[in-house]
């Protein structure tokens, strides 16, 4: 007999050696998803249920670590897939079967596109979000005119680069940094997303926690709302953006910018990253915006430390399996600086990385301050993808 290992954290490698072997594509990657080894937490767990599960687990030949209130299984997805379905649930474990069998179908089908404003954006390869900030101290001269000239170019640099999408911020959420009236920030963000749009330089983003300037961004072109706060700093802005027909990036924080560096405490970062950004989505959800048009972001840098970011960047699976596309925004931040010793404007290559390590977790959308390098970067790990 021949031994031949093969790689476990993609289902690729079955699918392979399966179509090696004469199988169609289709059967091959429904075989291939259906052996891949998956882990769920289940917390909440009743006494009852616990046992239910760990009977289940003797007989189902699947691994069922337990303590008080929780359970962890891990099982291949076809040994899972049962628990997802009433008629098969084994009886004690009825209230298992909606969660699992979100999670079964968006691991099996994960999304493939996302809704903005009229417009889909497809997610069946790496999409770069251009960063375009227009606070008056990322453009020396100030003034508006000079703002939006700035802002401009580089959009037109970004887009040439190979960016999908333009996100534009008048706020910045650096921690200490001074806030701004919703006024001001709808004069510097507004004048440019109209300049953008009116030479075709988009779909476009408008990177705001306030409904009034989402609002008078969605006037002025903009097809999308990217929430650093997830829908909690301003209760408005979750109907406006159902409203609208727009696309929302929620994204995880904790506190505001000002308080979050002391509110990052996790016991287990990837899992309650996870389950404060699920909370985030159904909000949008519960104000009438469709699943389609929401994209989840764990939000490096914001009420995390270095290590925890690292953490939720290599657990990124967890946030991934929520259901909703992900995007990331590594872009130059510090804990990359704690990783490399390089100051904050010799950043990229290790964006470029953490942007490739991000897709190969799940991760489709990347905010980006220079596109070049994390576009090649993605480049190379989208070809290591492919699903059929
Ligand atoms: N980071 C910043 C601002 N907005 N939006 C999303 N969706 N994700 C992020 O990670 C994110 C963001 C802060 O970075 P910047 O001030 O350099 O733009």
């Amino acid at each position: 007999m021949k031994l031949t290992p093969l790689a476990a954290h993609t289902p690729e490698a079955v699918r392979a050696a399966l179509a090696a072997r004469g199988w169609d594509a289709q059967p091959a990657w429904f075989a291939a998803t259906g052996v891949q080894a998956l882990v769920v937490l289940l917390e909440d767990v009743t006494e009852p249920q616990r046992e239910a599960l760990v009977r289940w687990g003797a007989k189902a030949g699947a691994d069922v670590l337990t303590g008080e209130g929780w359970a962890l299984v891990s099982a291949a997805a076809s040994r899972l897939a049962p628990l997802a379905r009433p008629d098969r649930l084994p009886p004690g474990l009825e209230d298992l079967a909606p969660e699992l069998g979100r999670f079964l179908a968006s691991y099996a089908d994960p999304p493939r596109r996302w809704e903005i404003a009229g417009r889909t954006l497809s997610l069946d390869h790496p999409v770069l979000i251009g960063i375009v900030n227009v606070t008056p101290d990322s453009f020396s001269d100030g003034g508006r005119f000079s703002t939006v000239d700035g802002a401009v170019a580089q959009a037109e640099r970004l887009v040439a680069e190979g960016c999908e999408l333009l996100d534009v911020g008048g706020e910045s959420t650096r921690p200490g940094a001074a806030p701004v009236a919703p006024l001001e920030e709808i004069g510097r963000v507004a004048p440019v997303i109209e300049q953008l749009a009116r030479r075709g330089l988009g779909p476009l983003s408008v990177d705001t926690r306030k409904a009034a300037v989402a609002r008078a961004a969605l006037a002025a072109g903009a097809a999308v709302i990217n929430d650093v706060s997830g829908l909690a700093f301003d209760p408005d802005l979750a109907r406006v953006v159902a409203e609208s027909g727009a696309g929302v990036i929620v994204m995880h924080m904790r506190g505001t910018p000002d308080t979050m560096d002391g509110l990052a405490v996790y016991r287990h970062v990837a899992a309650e990253v996870a389950a404060e950004l699920g909370a985030a989505a159904a909000r949008a959800e519960h104000a009438g915006v469709p699943r389609e048009r929401i994209v989840v972001d764990p939000g490096f840098g914001f009420a995390k430390g270095p290590e925890q970011n690292f953490r939720l960047l290599d657990e990124l699976a967890t946030v991934v399996g929520l259901g909703y596309p992900v995007a990331v925004g590594p872009s130059r931040k510090r804990f990359l600086g704690a990783a490399t010793g390089r100051p904050v404007e010799d950043r990229d290559r290790a964006t470029a990385v953490a942007c490739a390590l991000a897709w190969e977790r799940g991760a489709r959308l990347f905010r980006v301050h220079d596109a070049a390098l994390a576009c090649e970067a993605l480049r190379v790990a989208g070809a290591t993808t492919s699903t059929p």
